[in-house]
């Protein structure tokens, strides 16, 4: 063995031994299974940081560990590879997306292989090869015939100078991000996933999942459920109604105008009876290019404008109130028209406070209307100025009055969901073709399954120009219609990226299947995902088409489950010098320096060392080094001879209870995957031994190292592994090996339950040292709080600490 400590030498070696010994394939049907997983990355010409490393660091460990604990494994990799960012990249760069993305997948796999994690590259899935993206097109297809998959026209962002549409993230302040131009709206025929009628599902089966509160939370406010009524409006002398959605029927004694969207269809149908309507026009055109986000802002100054010559009746009193368009309605929501209550709607306040409108208080604290009103009353109160309603509870009332406006025929209950249709169609090159065709005389065709894939045709110029560029490829388009035989052509727009990632984890048990999308038994197998490691930005779209896709073919029988990731997990991000890690900021850390300068197993340790693995922290020059140090130190620990000096007893006995404690320790930490205390308590114990060696017997001692070994092996593989088969262990891996267990009897003091309040209230409950200090209670407190609850650390006015002989409480104290 080497007498110092040299990574350069031990990492090679053992990765290039466990690829030939195939450590790290899975079996195709486990006994024991263990899903792991990683948020496959999209292969970006920037390579990686070490901030990307990070999660898969921690899934790497956890991985091991339940490889260790006799489970098979399965930890699979690939590539997110279709989209917008590779076909810009290689657009710049003038190079083909296909040669591009394979050059970055290169590197980045070289990058990921660094990190000696135990990916099973044998499973590897790229979605941009035609094996795979063949059973994307099959996934549409099952949509298409489930009548998921429909065609309609929508508004989209379009960019009159680069002639092409523009996803929301690409308009920058309703400018194109590419040209600078104002961005226009377009109705263009699309085509979507009904995700909507899957809504309450999604919503339902939130509570049957271990994820983080945050990221529920998240899901829960993007699909967005509002309780609420239906309410029609006549028009004067008009046969027209207006209906309006209203989470406050309520309040409609102090509806005193209506307002439509500028989109609205029955703008243009009411056009001949509008009197003032060239400024209405105008008024339309105008709000077409403004951003919906832009549209919705609290603070932004209300415009609109009356629609002279219209009047609509308030259907509980009779009173004829005026009708506006302004673009704070939105067209898709709900359903595009309002009733407005000034008086208790903050909007509608400052709207009717530009235009001179009637606010009435129907709502108020006490029952009694107050003489002027400040500000809109958004509050639950009782009902004044409502007729035979007046003095009701509101909440009552909003029952009370849609039931009566039933019987009248102008009310009726509604739920709606403020999650929309999924737009999956894309006029772009780099991406799956949508298995589609168009026959004269048979309309929409879908393309027969044994003819997938439908093949991207090679294209030198894939710019976009106005047109899709498949429609620019004649081979392409034009085709025969698969139902009559005549002449027929091609959809020419291709699919949402995140239709490629709804449905990769099925892929993996069976990546090389040619006859299916996979096996059901292979899927039986290993699905659902166990864990599901990633950032917080796939919050809401990924994890949510990927519940969707998952939820749609277990309704179609071929899937067992529809929930496809049992416990999620998110990575914080890393920041340098006071900013977030990333190349145009120029603060990045690359992972190949830092290898170079250390080996793996330090950037590893120190990937978790940093902090809290869910939380954001700070990358430290100082703080990598320390982690070497901590290597080199054990490593001179383990391969030196040990000498028995004066034995010592009651040392020895510590010893081994503090190797119990520690063993528990590790094991608690992995589970929680808090392994940044992980990492402090190998550092603590290598004091520890430091201090006891030479005075213990070299049985106690040599038993002691082999389950320290054992308990790092996850975190440094290499080092682990080296030391493991250099001093001769019996098996072909320390991988091989047994995690250590711990005796419940040689620790039982050490250990109390800290329980975990929050404004006197249990919320949950945590092992803890008995020389548990104050400031760590609440460090440890807090990580179980955020993890489970949303939490803001702003919010706790403070935390209360007592300890007990057997047990210790924290109690935060938090307001609002
Ligand atoms: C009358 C009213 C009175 C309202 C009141 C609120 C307070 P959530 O909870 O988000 O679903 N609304 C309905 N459709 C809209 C659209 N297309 N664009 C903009 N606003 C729209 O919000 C539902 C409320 O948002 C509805 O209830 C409606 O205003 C408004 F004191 O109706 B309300
Ligand atoms: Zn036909």
């Amino acid at each position: 063995m080497e007498k110092r400590y040299n990574p350069a030498k031990i990492e090679p070696k053992w990765q290039v031994f466990w690829e030939k010994e195939g450590l790290h394939k899975a079996p195709d049907f486990p006994q024991k299974k263990f899903y792991c997983l990683d948020m496959f990355p999209y292969p970006s010409g920037d390579g990686l940081h070490v901030g990307h490393l990070r999660g898969y660091t921690l899934s790497d460990v956890y991985a091991r560990y339940k490889k260790m604990q006799g489970y098979d494994v399965l930890h699979p990799m690939g590539f997110d590879a279709f989209g917008l960012p590779a076909e810009n990249a290689a657009i710049k760069k003038g190079i083909h997306p296909a040669i591009n993305t394979e050059k970055n997948i290169a590197n980045i796999k070289r990058q990921i292989k660094m990190l000696g994690a135990i990916y099973d590259w044998n499973r590897e899935v790229i979605t941009s090869q035609p094996d795979y993206y063949k059973w994307t097109q099959w996934i549409f297809l099952q949509l298409f015939k489930k009548g998921l998959a429909y065609k309609k026209k929508s508004l989209v962002n379009w960019c009159p100078k680069c002639k092409t549409v523009l996803a929301n993230e690409q308009v920058v302040s309703s400018l194109c991000e590419r040209c600078d131009s104002e961005v226009e709206k377009k109705e263009l025929e699309q085509w979507f996933f009904k995700i909507t009628d899957y809504a309450q599902r999604l919503l339902d089966d939130l509570e049957k999942i271990d994820w983080p509160e945050r990221v529920k939370v998240l899901q829960r406010n993007w699909i967005g459920r509002s309780e609420g009524a239906l309410l029609k409006f006549s028009l004067k002398n008009l046969p027209f109604k207006v209906e309006v959605f209203t989470t406050r029927p309520d309040t409609v004694f102090g509806a005193t105008y209506l307002v439509l969207a500028p989109e609205h269809e029955l703008v243009v149908q009411l056009k001949e009876h509008i009197k003032n309507w060239p400024d209405v026009e105008k008024y339309i055109k105008r709000s077409q290019r403004i951003s919906e986000i832009e549209r919705t802002k609290e603070e932004r100054e209300k415009t609109g404008i009356i629609l002279e010559g219209i009047l609509a009746i308030n259907p509980v009193n009779g009173q004829e109130i005026p009708v506006f368009i302004a673009d704070y309605v939105l067209k898709d929501y709900g359903t595009g028209a309002i009733m407005a209550v000034p008086a208790h709607d903050e909007r509608d306040f400052d709207f009717a406070a530009k235009f001179g409108l009637k606010i009435i208080e129907v709502i108020s604290k006490n029952g009694k209307s107050s003489s002027s009103l400040k500000k809109a009353y958004t509050q639950p109160g009782i009902l004044v100025n409502s007729g035979q309603f007046s003095g009701m509870n509101s909440e009552l009332a909003k029952k009370t009055i849609v039931d009566w406006g039933k019987k009248q025929g102008w009310a009726e209950e509604k739920t709606w969901y403020r999650l929309r249709d999924w737009l999956i169609s894309r006029q772009r090159y780099w991406g799956a073709p949508i298995p589609i065709i168009y026959c004269e005389k048979c309309g929409i065709v879908p393309v027969p399954e044994n003819e997938l894939p439908v093949l991207l045709p090679p294209l030198k110029d894939f710019t976009p120009k106005g047109k899709p560029p498949l429609a620019t490829v004649e081979e392409f388009v034009n085709t025969v219609c698969p139902q009559c035989g005549g002449k027929a052509q091609r959809e020419v727009d291709t699919m949402d990226t995140f239709v490629c990632s709804s449905w990769y984890y099925l892929r993996y048990p069976d990546s090389k299947n040619d006859e299916e999308p996979f096996s059901q038994e292979k899927i039986k197998a290993w699905l659902p995902v166990d864990l599901y490691v990633g950032g917080i930005e796939h919050a809401t779209m990924h994890l949510l088409y990927a519940r969707f896709i998952t939820k749609v073919l277990y309704d179609l029988g071929w899937l067992h489950f529809d929930e496809p990731f049992t416990r999620l997990y998110n990575i914080g991000m890393i920041y340098y010098k006071g900013s977030k890690m990333s190349k145009s900021r120029g603060n990045v850390v690359n992972p190949d320096d830092m290898v170079a300068m250390y080996g793996i197993d330090t950037v590893r340790l120190y990937e978790l060392f940093m902090g809290p693995p869910n939380q954001d922290c700070e990358w430290s020059d100082k703080g990598i080094a320390g982690c070497f140090r901590f290597l080199k130190r054990a490593y001179n620990l383990f391969t030196e001879t040990y000498k028995e000096e004066n034995q010592d007893k009651e040392l020895e006995q510590e010893l081994e209870r503090k190797t119990h404690i520690l063993i528990k320790e590790i094991t608690d930490d992995i589970e929680n995957l808090n392994l940044n205390t992980a990492v402090s308590s190998f550092m603590e114990f290598l004091n520890f031994l430091n201090k006891v060696k030479g005075k213990v017997n070299k049985k106690i001692w040599d038993e002691t190292l082999i389950i320290f070994l054992r308990l790092l092996a996850p975190f440094v593989p290499h080092f682990a592994e080296e030391i493991y088969r250099e001093s001769g262990g019996k098996r072909i891996s320390i991988f091989k090996e047994t995690w250590p267990q711990y005796s419940e009897d040689l620790i039982k003091m050490d250990f109390v339950p800290l329980l975990i309040q929050v404004n006197g209230k249990m919320k949950g409950k945590i092992d803890v040292r008995v020389d548990l200090k104050e400031k760590e209670a609440q460090t440890l407190a807090l990580n179980y709080l955020k993890e489970k609850i949303s939490f803001a650390d702003e919010n706790i006015k403070k935390a209360i600490f007592k300890a007990e002989k057997t047990k210790k409480i924290i109690n935060f104290v938090i307001s609002f």
